[in-house]
């Protein structure tokens, strides 16, 4: 029999999200010890590292549940004084063809609508506390803000609860992005968005990952005119910038700040991220779509960059 720390360690599955997946899904029934610790069998590990790989696989964690409990298995007893799912607000349709279910996205969508704040940053509190900033925000938080803007471009929510949801999101980002100010003494980098860019959530959790992967970031938001960026990297001479570009019309202000830079600054490293980095009409390479790869990669490619 194994402890939770130790499943843990055999599934590669955070305690938290095991405990999750055992309180939502009942993909697992441990038995307690009398101080009323989980104990796991092989045949629940076995389980559990079966869900891992589903999810991994990219199904919603319900499905995978239901599959590996297997068709005809009766789902396991709720343990007493625990809710599997309240009944929450009127689900809110993922459209065909659009990204996969994203599992609870409804929730936050839901919430919106109902110009719900304390609901929104309950969601937010529940997801944020499934697994590491880097996992919730590539597989939960951004699949999640696209299901929002799909629902207000429907008219399905309005622009007041989209500027709500978003508005509790970057609060979160910012929060993290304070507290992983600490061991920030490695590389410099600069992140910010194109002159006319406001889409900055995506940055905003890049520069927080950034941060957690030890590089001394310097954060300038959205919508930075291209004497700042200039101005910016005169005063902090960092190692590398980054401009996020999130949409195909933030291209074009982009390629501009990303001219004027190297024509001041030839040697400095300048990469792109955001929905819209892979544009050809980019002049600089794209760091990729997860985030928390993407700060990876950057500290590591800049690493033994002097922090001066
Ligand atoms: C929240 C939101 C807003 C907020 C933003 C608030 C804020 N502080 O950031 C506000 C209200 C300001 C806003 C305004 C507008 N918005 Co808006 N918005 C959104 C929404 C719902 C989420 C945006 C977001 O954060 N996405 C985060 C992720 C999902 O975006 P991503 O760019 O694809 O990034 C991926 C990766 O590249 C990576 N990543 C992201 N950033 C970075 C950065 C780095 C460095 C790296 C390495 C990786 C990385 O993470 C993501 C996951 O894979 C989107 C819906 C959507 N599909 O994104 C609409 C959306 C982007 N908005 C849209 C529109 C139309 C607008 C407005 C024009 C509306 C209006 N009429 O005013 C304005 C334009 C503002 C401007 N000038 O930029 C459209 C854009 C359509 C298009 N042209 O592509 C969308 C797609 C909604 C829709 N379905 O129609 N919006």
């Amino acid at each position: 029999m194994y402890t939770i720390k130790h499943a843990a360690e055999l599934t590669g599955v955070p305690v938290a999200t095991l405990r999750a997946w055992e309180r939502r899904y009942a993909v697992v029934a441990p038995e307690r010890t009398e101080g009323g610790y989980r104990l796991y069998d092989d045949a629940a590990v076995d389980r559990l590292r079966a869900m891992r790989d589903l999810v991994a696989a990219g199904w919603a964690p319900r499905q995978a549940a239901d599959e590996v409990r297997g068709p005809r298995r009766r789902p396991l007893p709720t343990p007493p004084g625990e809710r599997v799912d309240a009944a929450g607000p009127p689900p809110v349709p993922v459209p065909a063809g659009g990204p996969a279910v994203v599992e609870g996205a409804a929730d936050l969508v839901a919430a919106g609508r109902a110009l719900d704040a304390a609901s929104v940053a309950a969601v937010l509190d529940e997801r944020f506390a499934r697994g590491s900033f880097e996992s919730v925000v590539d597989d939960w938080l951004m699949p999640a803000l696209r299901l929002v803007g799909d629902a207000w471009e429907r008219g399905e929510v309005s622009t007041a609860a989209e500027h709500l949801v978003a508005h509790a999101v970057l609060r979160r980002l910012a929060a993290a992005f304070e507290a992983a100010a600490a061991g920030t003494r490695g590389p410099r980098v600069v992140i910010g968005l194109p002159p006319g860019g406001r889409h900055e959530l995506g940055a905003l959790a890049f520069a927080v990952a950034a941060r957690r992967a030890g590089l001394a970031v310097t954060y300038v938001g959205a919508d930075l005119p291209q004497d700042s960026w200039l101005d910016a990297v005169g005063q902090t001479r960092p190692h590398a910038l980054v401009l996020a570009v999130p949409r195909p019309e933030d291209v074009p202000a982009a390629a501009r700040v990303i001219d004027a830079v190297r024509r001041a600054h030839p040697d400095l490293r300048v990469l792109v991220g955001g929905g819209a980095q892979d544009s050809p009409d980019l002049p600089a390479p794209a760091l990729g779509h997860r985030i928390g790869d993407a700060a990876d990669r950057l500290a590591h490619a800049l690493a033994g960059a002097s922090a001066g």
